[in-house]
């Protein structure tokens, strides 16, 4: 399966298949006891705002009910009102990408190891803790978004997950810098590249395992993490326990789940997911045309600007003269944002939010403002982000082929009575 095609929904018995898998091998990893419990609630459904929008709400191992958008391999959307609850996600509401349905459902730390080989001095195999020993362990607040978050609300619709706006979350990471375990090992001079791969594999054994790459420029820069805690806890399994890669303002297809080998390359790494798959078109908006191939592509890199109001939803009702306070989320590709705008007329009219708590320039940052609706009737409300470097949001949307990188101003339409 590749992110192109619309993944087939599993019927329910195959999925409980999986589940219960998933529970009874947790016995070495974090699955724990717990498992199979959460599974019991039965928690419902949810309707997404598009066409074919109609989701169950699955309880996975270490998590709360969430938007289930395929079961093999397992995919799960954060429901979005869990945004309007603070800036951070709990581990717990975190979306779940994979691509394969071959994930590790247990993972021993005794015969976890991480090897780093391949154009380097001295290649490494490496325990968990023997990694967590190489440096101080530092943190960082940083956002992950699936290339293809928003992907569902494209006009015209395109193949892939059909997302709506949950494949995002923001959480506290610590692990230590990619650069400390590349310079143990000794990047040797020629090197252009830097692979990672996990423990996860396609199925049978016959499509391309996902393999991510950054340059070695990207690899050194010491902001990318090998990162072992979420929020201050193990990451979840689902998540990519025991040991992931955090490549902060960069979307989620790199951020590699239980890595298991670095490999140092001396060229470029042309496996499919980094070409054709988790390709932009090379402009500035990297929007196309329907219908016309982009002339030239890319490897999609840095997260865009977005802006979302979370404490009121679409279709809401709200009282005439009465004090509203409305809030929300911002966040772009690490410069950090600047200025958030809100309007009640559709755009007409532009105020200035308060910006909330600032937990670093790769964080979800908090917004709100106070809006009284003054008469009856119907309001559309819009939010635009700027960051550091001014780049903001466009007005109406940009489209390309894979459905990555929306960010729009989006509307929120709600009625004063
Ligand atoms: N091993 C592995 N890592 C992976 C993937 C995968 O399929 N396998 N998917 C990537 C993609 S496309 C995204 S968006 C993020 C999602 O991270 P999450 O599942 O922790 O939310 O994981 C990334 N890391
Ligand atoms: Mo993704």
């Amino acid at each position: 399966m590749t992110q192109f095609q619309k993944p087939p929904a599993l019927p329910l018995p195959q999925r409980r298949a999986f589940l219960k898998q998933a529970g009874a091998l947790g016995a070495a990893g974090t699955l724990g006891g717990t498992a199979l419990t959460a599974l019991a609630a039965a928690p419902g459904r949810i309707v997404l705002p598009f066409e074919n929008g109609e989701r169950e709400l699955v309880a996975y191992p270490q998590k709360r009910p969430l938007i289930l958008l395929t079961a093999r391999p397992p995919q799960l959307e954060t429901p979005f009102a869990i945004f309007d609850q603070g800036d951070i996600t709990p581990n717990d509401a975190f979306f779940v990408r994979y691509h394969w349905s071959g994930i590790p459902t247990s993972i021993d730390l005794n015969t976890y190891r991480l090897n780093v080989g391949g154009n380097v001095n001295q290649p490494l195999t490496l325990t968990l803790d023997e990694l967590k020993q190489l440096g101080q362990p530092v943190e960082v607040v940083a956002v992950n978004q699936c290339s293809g978050n928003s992907r569902a609300l494209l006009a015209p619709r395109v193949g892939g997950g059909q997302l709506g706006n949950g494949a995002m979350g923001n959480a506290r990471w610590t692990g230590i810098p990619l650069k400390t375990v590349l310079e143990k090992a000794g990047i040797k001079a020629g090197s252009v590249q830097v692979s990672f791969n996990g423990l996860d594999t396609p199925p049978l054994g016959d499509g391309p395992d996902f393999v991510k790459a950054l340059s070695v420029d990207q690899a050194m820069d010491g902001e990318v993490l090998l990162a072992w805690q979420m929020n201050g806890a193990d990451l979840p399994v689902l998540n990519g326990y025991p040991l992931r890669l955090v490549v902060p303002g960069h979307y989620g297809t790199y951020w590699v789940k239980h890595l298991s080998d670095i490999t140092v390359l001396d060229k470029p790494f042309d496996g499919f997911w980094m070409n054709p798959a988790y390709r932009i078109p090379d402009n500035a908006g990297a929007s196309a045309t329907p219908g016309v191939a982009p002339a030239k592509t890319v490897p999609i890199s840095r997260f865009n600007v977005r802006s979302f109001i979370t404490s009121v939803a679409d279709g809401a009702q709200v009282a005439k003269g009465r004090p509203l306070e409305v809030r929300g989320i911002a966040f772009d590709g690490g410069y950090g944002i600047t200025e958030v705008a809100f309007s009640a007329d559709g755009g007409r009219n532009w105020q200035a939010a308060r910006l909330g708590k600032d937990l670093g320039r790769y964080s979800f940052r908090r917004w709100s403002i106070a809006f009284t609706p003054p008469r009856k009737g119907a309001y559309e409300l819009k939010v635009r982000a700027v960051n550091r470097i001014g780049q903001s949001q466009p007005m109406d949307p940009l489209w390309n082929p894979a459905g990555y990188m929306r960010n729009v101003v989006e509307s929120t339409h709600i009625v004063a009575v």
